[in-house]
């Protein structure tokens, strides 16, 4: 089983309930086992300002699914959440998941870039990282304490879930 970490996001159609059915899904994918999600995070739009705040989270998985797998796995829980893939790269989305690191592993083909690439400088994914993963070491050996250490919060805020008995 390889350790896999998966970056969510959603800025439409309810974002906070399209992470938690994103984290049932993945908790659902055939092979793996869903072994923590971190808290979810309020964030400011990266790229078009123009559209909604982001509510992001990083969730870690165990499988035993190759990458491509995997990665299909994850862009069929994107559409059937109704992710439309439009001509704008940076604007609104109902799920995104991005496979953020496949052990340490290296791979960078047509499809698939992992390490995901600019995940290193996004407060939005390096927070609720190092909330599941305070010891991870990227593959370039770097230390993620270090990074959030000189990453911006840039405004991310946790998120309080309010539970109702
Ligand atoms: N901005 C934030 N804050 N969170 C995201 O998940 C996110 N995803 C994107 C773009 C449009 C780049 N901006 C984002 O794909």
């Amino acid at each position: 089983m390889i350790e896999v970490y998966i970056g969510l996001g959603s800025n439409l159609a309810l974002p906070e309930k399209q992470i938690q059915a994103a984290c049932d899904s993945l908790a659902a994918l055939p092979d793996s086992a869903l072994i923590k999600c971190s808290s979810l995070y309020q964030s400011k739009p990266m790229g078009s300002q123009d559209q909604p705040d982001y509510v992001n989270a990083v969730a870690l998985i165990e499988t035993a699914l190759s990458p491509e797998t995997l990665l299909q796995q994850t862009q069929l829980i994107e559409s059937q959440q109704g992710r439309i893939h439009k001509a704008n790269r940076w604007g609104s989305r109902t799920l995104d998941l991005d496979m953020l690191l496949y052990g340490q592993q290296l791979i960078d083909n047509e499809h698939l870039t992992v390490p995901h690439s600019g995940m290193k400088q996004r407060e939005f994914v390096l927070y609720p990282l190092f909330e599941i993963a305070p010891d991870l070491i990227f593959p370039c050996g770097k230390k993620l304490s270090d990074l959030v250490l000189t990453c911006p919060t840039n405004g991310l805020r946790r998120m309080t879930r309010l539970v109702l008995i």
